[in-house]
């Protein structure tokens, strides 16, 4: 078994989340490849030596390319803003390294697709971020599916929700700028939703959308700063360039009926990343803030205890718990990072690709744009259409 060595850009949120996801796993899942934090890069140089002591990496960069050019690095990891994106791991692939790249994709459909198409001509393995397929909860739900105990599926009902921004004063961060961002909570949390849509019931054919920016413009912030950032209500403002909702309807290849809400303006909802899939022979409910549970409901079971049953995923059952702790003992955020780690890593050792990778990050992105393009011409657009 090969360590796979590491180069990672970026060192901010998910900088951070990977870094802890490629220090732990050998921990608690020895049987894969262990990743080497060989070298962490971004542009702030006090920033990035920082955060290369704080999370264990042997070195630092302030220059991308030269991850590129080392023959000790397998692996580049990019989880630098949206627009970085596509130059990184083209230039990767091109120098023959494997690509882990956060969410969205890029910033549009069409640099997504060019990606996949270089990657694939470079023969390197990809995979795109969508990690919260690696709750055990989440695998549980699909596999319920996949088995079919809840039968034909008839709806896919998600809800991601957020009010970090409810603040009109909250600064003009770069995920509020369309140049950096691509779009802003379409992109930012739609995308997990339509991952989880496709993972769990297939293809989306056809939608109808609509979005709505509430704050229009914002005070300029001072440096590039994240969620947490606050706002000098005197600074001059800028204008926000994508939207702070948006919300749609689809149609899936199998008949199924979809809704998907995404917001970044629903006080008291942190981090509401949710789903409900109903069946024929029964439904699950999931709610990110309460990963563990699967909430789960049988039209089979005996008439007097009809009702939803709140399935605990951290049994040996449930995917990836027997490396952690015993029963009843719950994971979180973090342990969605190390799981879908663990899937790269395993893809590397037996030289397949993982998933989710770039073709189902372009996937993503072809709902993305059919939504955008039903939003603009006001009517249902097949996503073959884009
Ligand atoms: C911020 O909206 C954010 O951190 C997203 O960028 C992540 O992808 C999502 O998992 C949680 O919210």
């Amino acid at each position: 078994m090969q360590d796979v060595r590491v180069g990672m850009v970026g060192y901010k949120f998910m900088g951070k989340a990977h870094s802890h996801a490629y220090r732990d796993l050998p921990m608690f899942f020895p049987q894969v490849p262990k990743p080497v934090m060989k070298l962490i890069c971004g542009r702030d140089e006090a920033g990035v030596k920082q955060a290369a002591e704080q999370f264990g990496w042997e070195g630092y960069v302030t220059d991308w390319r030269e991850l590129l050019q080392r023959d000790d690095i397998d692996l580049i990891d990019i989880n630098a803003p949206s627009d970085a994106h596509k130059e990184i791991a083209i230039a990767a692939a091109r120098a023959g390294k494997h690509l882990f790249c956060e969410k969205p994709l890029a910033l549009t459909l069409e640099d997504a697709r060019e990606m996949l198409a270089e990657a694939e001509a470079a023969g390197v393995k990809h995979m795109v971020g969508f990690n919260y397929r690696f709750a055990p909860a989440v695998q549980l739900a699909k596999k319920l599916v996949a088995e079919g105990r809840l039968g034909q599926i008839y709806h896919f009902r998600a809800w991601f929700l957020q009010d970090w921004i409810v603040d009109p004063d909250f600064p003009l961060v770069w995920r509020l700028q369309k140049e950096i961002a691509g779009s802003g909570s379409h992109g930012d949390l739609g995308a997990h939703l339509i991952d989880l849509a496709h993972f769990l019931v297939g293809d989306i054919d056809e939608v109808i959308g609509m979005s709505e920016t509430f704050v229009k413009e914002r005070p300029l912030p001072s440096s590039m700063t994240g969620l947490s950032a606050k706002g000098a209500k005197d600074a001059p403002r800028g204008p926000v360039t994508v939207d702070d909702a948006t919300l749609f309807m689809a149609r899936f290849s199998n008949g199924a009926l979809g809704s998907f809400e995404a917001t970044r303006f629903a006080p008291g909802h942190r981090c509401t990343n949710s789903f409900e899939i109903n069946g024929s022979l029964g439904s699950v409910k999931f709610d990110f803030e309460r990963m563990n549970e699967l909430q789960v409901y049988f039209t089979s079971d005996a008439d007097d205890v009809q009702g939803f049953r709140r399935v605990l995923a951290t049994d040996p059952a449930h995917a990836y718990s027997e490396a952690w702790w015993p029963p009843g003992h719950t994971i979180g955020y973090e342990h969605t990072f190390i799981h879908e780690t663990v899937e790269l890593m395993k893809a590397l050792e037996e030289n397949r690709q993982p998933a989710p990778d770039f073709r189902d990050g372009v996937k993503c992105q072809e709902v993305l744009e059919a939504v955008d393009r039903s939003i603009a011409e006001r009517r249902w657009v097949k996503t073959s259409e884009v």
